[in-house]
């Protein structure tokens, strides 16, 4: 099965076609000397998921950070379809029938040079990290991850690997740091099999330090910090079978469950930065997106980035969107803020907050109403900020 191939008519196809996965690929063999471990490496063992999500460390239970974390990439794919580096934190996994370009991080060019970086809010321990490889034939061979030290940015010596398990369903587990804090972990690939490499997911083993949690820096967005839980229907929601979901226990299972995360529109592209990126939901006035942080924030803004006029393309048509007048911010299920437009050209809304009532949230459920435009169902928004109360 030529790949290369198969990824460059993904990317003709994808000139808009969005509703759908990529089809004719089948499940590829695992080609060469898949399972090699050959030579050393100061990586603990390869192949099993860890199950752990629920040890305790420093009274604090040890669960899976990746989500938490801002992702940032040396690049990523931008052959028509996008295979963008937040990805390798939706709990995702792609099968070996397709690229699954919705779910996992590519790069293309200068691959033996790339790298992704998870970056979080404030301080966290990391017990241990696994790595999930694109689940094609293209494989990454060797690389390392390097731990920034929380206090002088200073990297901690690397830790090599060898090649991923070329399945990409099944973990290579990477030593963590330990008990030192650490403020982000940079993956970088050295070697490769193939034309492409990426990941399918990441899963990071730690939690942030709870009395540091509050020490946020004021330029953070949190919302890049935040984990999307739950949104109103997707438009164009993709329902691949092909798609797995990492279980509490990081084991892939069945496909349920990943309606508002998976495709093209989903909820997650809100908490990217990316202007470019967008969810799309089909509620209209009954259109909301709920976000959680890992420990509790202050929060003294809520700034919402509408869509544009002039619709998104999709397939061959324009999709023509509605957007929103109000939008109503409810922290922790009780508090509301909420504020209007003063003019329906504005293509944004900041919500405040009163630092004296909104100081321990963990829970943002954002309602959007009062819809106009070219469509009373279809609204959404390219990107949430929410901006931490001053130190
Ligand atoms: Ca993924
Ligand atoms: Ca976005």
């Amino acid at each position: 099965m030529n790949k290369t191939k198969n990824i460059l008519m993904i990317g003709l196809l994808a000139i808009g076609v969005s509703n759908c996965l990529p089809e004719g690929a089948v499940p590829t063999p695992c080609v060469g000397s898949c399972n090699s471990s050959s030579s050393s490496s100061s990586s603990s063992s390869s192949s099993s998921s860890s199950s752990s999500s629920s040890s305790s460390s420093g009274g604090q239970a040890i669960t899976n950070i990746a989500p938490y974390a801002f992702v940032t990439a040396s690049g990523y794919n931008t052959n028509g379809v996008k295979y963008y580096p937040l990805h390798i934190k939706d709990g995702l996994l792609g099968d070996s029938s397709n690229w699954n370009h919705s779910v996992t991080w590519v790069v293309r060019d200068n691959i033996d040079q790339s790298w992704i970086e998870l970056t979080w809010a404030t301080p966290v321990i990391i017990q241990s990290m696994d790595l999930y490889d694109l689940a094609t034939d293209h494989q990454i061979t060797s690389g390392e991850v390097s731990y920034a030290a929380a206090e002088s940015s200073v990297f901690l010596p690397a830790v090599h690997f060898n090649e991923l398990n070329n399945d990409g369903m099944t973990a290579r587990k990477i030593a963590g740091p330990g008990n030192v804090e650490v403020k982000s972990a940079r993956i970088k690939i050295f070697n490769h099999r193939g034309d492409h490499a990426g990941l399918n997911e990441v899963v990071v083993y730690g939690y942030r330090v709870a009395s540091k949690a509050k020490q946020v820096a004021s330029t953070t967005n949190l919302a890049q910090h935040a984990k999307v839980t739950a949104a109103s229907s997707v438009y164009d929601e993709n329902s691949s079978s092909h798609i797995k979901v990492l279980s509490p226990t990081n084991t892939p299972v069945g496909p349920d469950n990943f309606i508002n995360l998976a495709g093209d529109y989903s909820a997650r592209y809100t908490t990217d930065g990316n202007p470019d990126t967008f969810w799309v939901s089909q509620n209209g006035a009954n259109t909301f997106i709920e976000l959680e942080l890992d420990q509790p924030a202050c929060i003294s803004k809520v700034y919402l980035q509408d869509m544009t006029w002039n619709g998104i393309l999709l397939s061959n048509d324009i999709l023509y969107l509605g957007r929103f007048r109000h939008a109503k911010v409810i922290v922790n299920g009780e508090k509301i803020f909420e504020k209007s437009k003063n003019n329906d050209n504005d293509y944004e809304i900041i919500v405040d907050t009163d630092p004296a009532i909104a100081k321990d949230v963990k829970k943002i459920r954002i309602e959007l109403s009062d819809i106009y435009g070219h469509s009373q169902s279809n609204v959404g928004l390219k990107d949430i900020h929410i901006t931490p109360c001053p130190s």
